[in-house]
């Protein structure tokens, strides 16, 4: 249902469930909130890749497994701890998204913090194709991450969005081909692993938080965590590799 595995530094988390296109329910939600928290605590963990088995990404939420009583806000209580530990997560997060993301499968990969996809992949919010609003983080993610006017639109029309699009949009920051995919979005992430990752998780919160901060705030608070990015041993270590001329080993420390 979900295979983890590290490789190269990262913790590769495979949604695995192909026959129904990694569609999303109870156990597959409840094995990712858990991998995730076993991501958050390994301290050997330097970044995680989310990705899906065969050809899909994520078809969104089980449709079949959606309860008689529609109860759905309490089908998404099991999405928002998922959505809210990718978030919290203190290390780069990347979505390797292999085929469709659709609905709540999109969702997911919109929480991650960088997203790569493969030339076949393409996402699909279907949200309103079965009548229903954008959830799973959804509403928050997407107008933050490509503005409100394109979201609204793809929220309404829900088009099939491809590599093309995607980049234009921002939302992916690389498409590989779909031969050797995974090992191209592996190598991407691994890059990431290697690097200063206690900056980027300071980063991360830095760019999110002072999107709803005055500039007297967001300045005050880019100090404060350059102040802890300072104090850091890979920012030693970065410095002292500029002076001595070669490449820094970053600990993530
Ligand atoms: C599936 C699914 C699926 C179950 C394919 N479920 N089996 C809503 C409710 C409450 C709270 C949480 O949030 C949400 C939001 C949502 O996520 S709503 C769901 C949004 N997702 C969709 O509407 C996508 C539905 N799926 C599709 O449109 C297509 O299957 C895609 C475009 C993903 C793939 O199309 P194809 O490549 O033509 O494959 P297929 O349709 O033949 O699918 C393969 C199998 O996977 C098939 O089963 P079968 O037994 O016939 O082989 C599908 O029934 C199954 N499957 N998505 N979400």
């Amino acid at each position: 249902m979900l295979e983890v595995h590290d490789q190269a530094g990262v913790r590769v988390l495979v949604l695995a469930r192909p026959e129904r296109m990694n569609a999303l329910n109870p156990e597959l939600l409840s094995a990712l909130r858990r991998a995730l928290k076993e991501a958050a605590r390994d301290g050997g963990v330097r970044a995680v890749m989310l990705t899906g088995k065969g050809r899909a990404f994520s078809a969104g939420q089980d449709l079949e497994a959606v309860p008689e009583d529609r109860d759905y806000a309490r089908v998404l209580g099991d999405y928002i701890p998922v959505i809210e530990a990718l978030f919290a997560l203190e290390k780069p997060v990347v979505a390797a998204v292999n085929g469709v993301a659709a609905g709540a499968g999109m969702s997911l990969a919109l929480a991650a913090d960088l997203r790569v996809m493969a030339e076949g992949a393409f996402f699909s919010p279907a949200f309103v194709r079965v009548g229903l609003v954008p959830d799973a983080g959804m509403s928050y993610f997407l107008p933050r991450l490509v503005g409100v006017g394109r979201a609204l639109d793809w929220c309404y029309r829900s088009p099939r969005i491809g590599p093309e699009e995607a980049r234009t949009a921002g939302l992916v920051s690389k498409v590989f081909p779909d031969a050797g995919f995974f090992e191209a979005a592996l190598a991407f992430a691994a890059e990431l692993a290697a690097g200063p990752t206690r900056a980027y998780a300071l980063t991360k919160r830095l760019l999110w938080r002072n999107l709803e901060a005055t500039l007297s705030g967001a300045l005050a608070y880019e100090a404060e965590n350059q102040a802890a990015a300072g104090a850091t041993e890979d920012h030693a270590e970065g410095l002292r590799a500029f002076l001595e001329k070669r490449a820094p080993e970053f600990k993530g420390r």
